[in-house]
């Protein structure tokens, strides 16, 4: 293909995929979701539970009493139950189970075993997550996730974890937003450890990737049946000008980066990132990570515009949430599109891991709930093999470096129903909802804004 053909080719695909998601589908009067399918929600350990002492309470940014969900589980998981949720998403802290290195404490692991019979009686079933952003404080002494060989203690946990609480667990997360955290941890600096270098981050990338393929097979070792994922972070990444091309080339990048490299390094079981000026993520051919993937685990949020100099831009005058980020269910359709293609290649389905908003008022959130249900439904009517649903959150927590001000919770702290519980409580008792519902509450977005 002569050279400026192929230019044109890929400036037009780029420009293409900016434009909004175009249904192929038409809402029905009544958008019922297979059967089976898993509607639930999410939480973190640190997030919620209370009384943790981790890297991030050891930086100052400590939780304090969370939202006491360690001693009120019970309450809350019979009003996940009463809701409707078949799925519950937790995380096990790892400080708690092993606050010294290599000594294991036998009462937390107690605890959340009767956390996880808990939802079992109520007719939930547990997803656990194995890291979401918090390690012990000896971890982190060690140089944490920087450094390949603290791997070992990581698959040391995971080891003794899924042989004490396997027989409770078929759905497991290895890690929880993988790139996430290397680049608020590392690269911009914002969490603990608070590093500004983007090669830690990089390497953090790297390590988390082969972190995430030992540990599927360990619980692998111990269930062969066991469905074991992880939660990927994937906002829409698009280009702030889709006609310029440098635009079009950043988003290309920052896309793969933080989007596909994961999945891409499952697939394979390699993986070669090689960016001009930055240390390269090399994974050379790894038996243990190849496919170790039994489901797709996507947490959706927003979408950002992005420049050529690489700087993420929200689309000024679109509704947003409390913490400014922008309210698009139409990007929903088109990740799940693009997941689509690795779970075709893999074989396997696709949950969603996280979504929602910080809505203190509860203004936007039922809009917002419907939008995005709507956007999975389309995505089901496709053939996109869709099985589950999970919000953030069940409860208002504690929002990382952001604290406890926004407000993510169906629930909030004190347990009282926002109004968008009742109506996912609707959804997921009638497997399904319809066109009156969806259009009683309308979630202006951001296409129909412009
Ligand atoms: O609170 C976080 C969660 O821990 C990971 N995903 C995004 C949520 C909202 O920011």
């Amino acid at each position: 293909m002569p050279r400026f053909t192929l230019w044109f080719t890929i400036w037009l695909s780029g420009l293409l995929s900016t434009l909004p998601a175009k249904a192929s589908v038409q809402p029905t009067d009544f958008m019922a979701f297979p059967q089976g399918f898993h509607w639930g929600s999410a939480t973190a350990a640190y997030q919620v539970e209370g009384g943790i002492q981790n890297n991030w309470s050891a930086a100052g940014l400590d939780a304090g009493a969370g939202v006491e969900h360690w001693t009120r589980y019970e309450e809350d998981f019979t009003a996940a139950a009463e809701m409707g949720q078949s799925l519950y998403r937790l995380s096990i802290e790892w400080a708690r189970i092993e606050p010294r290195p290599g000594e294991f404490d036998a009462g937390a692991l107690a605890h959340y075993r009767r956390m996880l019979r808990s939802l079992q009686a109520k007719g939930i079933q547990p997803m656990v997550t194995l890291f979401h952003f918090t390690v012990p404080t000896w971890f982190e002494a060690r140089g944490g996730w920087t450094v390949a060989e603290n791997s070992q203690y990581f698959t040391r946990f995971v080891t003794h974890v899924s042989r004490e609480l396997g027989d409770l667990v078929y759905y497991w997360n290895t890690v929880n937003e993988p790139v996430v955290y290397a680049f608020k941890s590392f690269d911009e600096g914002s969490w603990p450890p608070f590093k500004k270098d983007r090669n830690l981050a990089l390497r953090v990338v790297k390590h988390l990737i082969l972190a995430h393929g030992e540990a599927y097979r360990i619980i692998h070792a111990q269930d062969a049946l066991a469905s074991v994922g992880f939660a990927k972070n994937i906002t829409l990444l698009q280009p702030n000008w889709p006609l310029n091309p440098m635009d079009q080339l950043m988003t290309n990048l920052q896309s793969y980066l933080f989007n596909e490299t994961f999945w891409e390094a499952i697939e394979k079981g390699q993986l070669a990132f090689r960016v001009p000026g930055l240390e390269p993520i090399v994974i050379p051919y790894n038996d243990r990570l190849h496919k170790s993937m039994d489901f797709i685990g996507i947490n959706y949020y927003t979408r950002y515009l992005i420049t050529a100099s690489g700087a993420q831009r929200t689309q000024p005058g679109v509704p947003v949430s409390e913490l400014n980020w922008e309210l698009y269910p139409e990007g929903l359709l088109q990740v799940l599109r693009l997941a689509n293609t690795h779970a075709q290649r893999l074989r396997v389905p696709i949950i969603i891991t996280e979504n929602g908003l910080a809505d203190a008022e509860d203004q936007l959130r039922p809009g917002f709930l419907l939008a995005h249900l709507h956007a999975i439904w389309q995505a089901i009517q496709e053939g996109i093999p869709v099985q589950g649903y999970l919000h953030w959150s069940l409860l208002d927590n504690f929002e990382w470096a952001e604290g406890y001000e926004h407000k993510f919770g169906l629930l909030d702290a004190d347990r009282q129903w926002r109004p968008s519980a009742r109506l996912y409580q609707q959804i997921a008792r009638n497997n399904g909802f319809s066109r009156q519902l969806l259009e009683t509450y309308p979630l202006q977005s951001a296409s129909q804004a412009h």
